[in-house]
């Protein structure tokens, strides 16, 4: 049996991927395609638990210590990633080891392979789809919530880190049209990694 694709969606806040997330699955859906959600960070665990108060800012943590919650956060979610792909189910993720390092290199400062060194051996994407917004596009799209991270200055040297870490499997899609237009983009993209991937073993990060 062949299995499903791991297609990641990375970008900053206010990118659009949850709107993106939401269509892929609905489209996959209506072609019969099996697929599944899944958001990192996943804050029903117990570690995502931490993670959502640390967000909040209802707790402080040195930026270290949380940058491994958040790797820990995926580790817990490794078997069920590996057995869905491996049953045929396509998996359409918001979020993923990309952000992980993208946000983590600016908060704690470190060097980029320091912050991807704990996701070492964790299931690789198969499609990662960067949708790429501009400041003033992202900021005609309602405001922030006021969570860790949503400010400008912050946003705009995660943008550099994300462009340090694309790889042969990212493809940038222009997000500041409309989300049909995005929608149609991705939908090309997800269809050709489905088929590609179905008799290729599973990758790892970095291994
Ligand atoms: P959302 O805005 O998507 O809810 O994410 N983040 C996320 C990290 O710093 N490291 C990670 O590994 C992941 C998955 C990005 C909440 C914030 O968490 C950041 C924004
Ligand atoms: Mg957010």
């Amino acid at each position: 049996m062949s299995r499903g694709a791991f297609i990641v969606f990375e970008g900053l806040d206010r990118a659009g991927k949850s709107t993106q997330v939401s269509m892929l699955l609905q489209a996959l859906k209506d072609r019969s395609i099996p697929a599944q959600k899944q958001v990192f960070p996943d804050r029903t665990t117990a570690i995502g638990g931490i993670i959502n108060d640390y967000l909040a800012k209802k707790v402080e943590l040195p930026s270290e210590a949380v940058h491994l919650l958040f790797s820990a956060n995926r580790w817990e979610c490794k078997n069920s990633i590996q057995e869905s792909l491996e049953k045929g189910t396509t998996l359409v993720v918001d979020r993923y080891a990309a952000s992980g390092a993208a946000y983590s290199s600016v908060t704690t400062g470190r060097p980029l392979e320091w912050c991807r060194a704990p996701d070492q051996g964790l299931p690789a994407p198969d499609l990662v789809l960067f949708l790429e917004v501009s400041p003033e596009a992202q900021k005609t799209r309602p405001d922030w919530g006021g969570e860790r991270f949503e400010r400008d200055e912050t946003q705009s040297k995660v943008a550099k880190s994300f462009r340090q870490l694309a790889t042969s499997n990212w493809v940038f899609v222009d997000a500041g049209r409309t989300k049909e237009e995005v929608h149609q983009d991705v939908l090309d993209f997800a269809l050709k990694a489905i088929e590609a991937c179905k008799q290729q073993p599973i990758g790892k990060l970095d291994e």
